[in-house]
């Protein structure tokens, strides 16, 4: 959607597809209010309302074909007078009966009349065109809607109420400060006026680094509350995989067998730790594969694996340790683990104090008797969610834009604090480091940004928002 024709009126359905007791479909552009006035009438009468519509004000009445008179639903509508509208444009709500039919009738009356059906994202693109949200904001939309978890929607609630611009506006205005302290200098050359002084400098840049460095350090809290955390369960065939992942579910999700190898494919199943969401993954067993389908599923539980946020090793607790218990032992070595101590229903052959090694934590369990469950899931939030959650209750980083190009800034400003530091930068090229800089704080809030990062930012959004 490259070029946007804000001349143009758009119209799309703005609650979700499907039947509802009520779908809104939403216009935006100069000729909202005409169409409407084209298709709603009174109730009762044929004609026109008595009192036509005043802005903001919601009316009961019905929309019928402008040429057959015929009626199609009854309806609320309300008309906003711009600029008070989300879009800041002429803007429409008709609120008819969720039936799709209905609704896609409705649409199509509304095109009859001159409206083009909206683009992904087209309103909060006008709205952000308009001025009425900065680029920042209306990605906190799209993640409000998108919110998969209490702490994400008050984050991105956040976000939109300005959190997040506001913060950049601040950094952007301390750098065009020290921009202008500088160039202040340039000006009283001849009277010896010392207007900028280097250690200042340093400083202010340096409190900006620290505070930008906090930011980027949220972005992990931020992509747990956007995305929920990965939890893989890996372990050799037969150790109780998929019967720890029905149990955690508590439902039959997995196929569970006595015969080794049963999982090939990966199974996930959701479930909530402490308002956060977790998605456990349920693999293959990781062995020698015995054919060409199991070793395309060890394939895939070696990849889901590289990507797990923490990863549950099953250690079947009714057997001695194999080589591949301990092969998959030394493959997890350096990450985010605990072991499972599995079937503990069963009688032991091994001591897990005394064989496991370093200090991973082991939780005994046994998913047949569903003991060990509850301790497990305390046991998480203990390793991946306690810290983070308690330390940024604050507004957290959870963009990937906003991410990469803090980050972009970042590094620059390390770079440039230690070029001044070593005496290596000359006050002009000073300057003009710092107005890149702030011009890459612009971009985040898309004071400067192209279309194409405009573009890829809005076709993200859903038809309607
Ligand atoms: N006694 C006991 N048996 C269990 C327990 N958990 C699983 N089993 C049994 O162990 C066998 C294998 O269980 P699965 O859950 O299919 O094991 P898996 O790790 O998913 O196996 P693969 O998919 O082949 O890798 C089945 O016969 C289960 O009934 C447990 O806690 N106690
Ligand atoms: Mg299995």
């Amino acid at each position: 959607m490259s070029v946007v024709d804000l001349n143009d009126t758009i119209v799309a359905q703005a609650t979700p597809v499907g039947e509802g007791a009520i779908g809104i479909i939403r216009l935006s552009g100069p000729r909202s209010k005409e169409i409407l006035s084209k298709i709603f009438r009174d109730r009762k009468a044929a004609g026109p309302p008595a009192k036509w519509f005043e802005s903001h004000r919601l009316y009961a009445g019905k929309i019928v074909h402008p040429d057959s008179a015929q009626a199609v639903d009854e309806v609320m509508a309300v008309w906003m007078k711009r600029p008070n509208s989300f879009t800041g444009e002429e803007m429409v709500e008709i609120q008819g009966h969720g039936g799709p039919i209905v609704l896609k009738q409705l649409i199509g009356l509304t095109v009859e009349l001159g409206a083009r059906l909206a683009e992904p994202g087209e309103f909060s693109k006008r709205a952000f065109l308009n001025g009425k949200i900065d680029l920042s904001q209306a990605e906190a939309v799209a993640d409000l809607i998108a919110a998969q978890s209490e702490w994400g929607a008050k984050n991105a609630l956040s976000q939109l109420n300005g959190t997040l611009s506001e913060i950049v506006r601040r950094l952007r205005g301390r750098i065009i400060e020290i921009m202008a302290q500088i160039e202040a200098g340039f000006d009283f050359v001849e009277e010896d006026v010392q207007t900028f002084k280097q250690e200042d400098g340093l400083r202010l840049l340096g409190e900006m680094k620290e505070e930008i460095g906090r930011l980027l350090d949220s972005f992990q809290t931020g992509r747990l509350y956007k995305e929920g955390l990965r939890v893989v369960l890996v372990g050799k065939p037969n150790v109780g995989k998929s019967s720890l992942l029905n149990a955690l579910l508590n439902e039959e999700k997995a196929i569970v067998h006595e015969q080794p190898g049963t999982t090939r494919d990966i199974l996930e199943g959701e479930r909530m730790i402490h308002g956060i969401r977790a998605i456990f993954h349920d693999t293959a067993g990781i062995r020698e594969a015995e054919n060409s389908v199991e070793e395309e599923g060890i394939r895939r539980s070696n990849e889901i694996l590289k990507k797990a946020d923490l990863v549950l090793l099953l250690l079947d607790s009714s057997r001695e340790l194999s080589p591949e218990d301990q092969q998959l032992l030394e493959q997890i070595n350096l990450r985010r683990c605990i072991i499972i101590y599995s079937k503990s229903d069963l009688p032991p052959s091994w001591d897990p104090t005394s064989q496991i090694v370093g200090t991973l934590p082991i939780i005994r369990l046994s998913a047949k008797n569903r003991t060990g469950i509850e301790a497990l899931m305390e046991k998480i939030y203990d390793v991946s969610l306690k810290n983070k959650l308690i330390k940024d209750h604050n507004y957290v980083l959870n963009n990937v834009r906003h991410y990469k190009g803090l980050g972009k800034i970042h590094l620059k400003l390390e770079e440039l604090t230690l070029g001044i530091g070593k005496g290596l930068m000359k006050e002009e090229c000073l300057v003009e480091e710092l107005r890149i800089i702030a011009d890459d704080l612009s971009g985040i809030t898309g004071e400067i940004t192209s279309e194409t990062v405009l573009d890829e930012v809005f076709s993200r959004f859903c038809i309607g928002k």
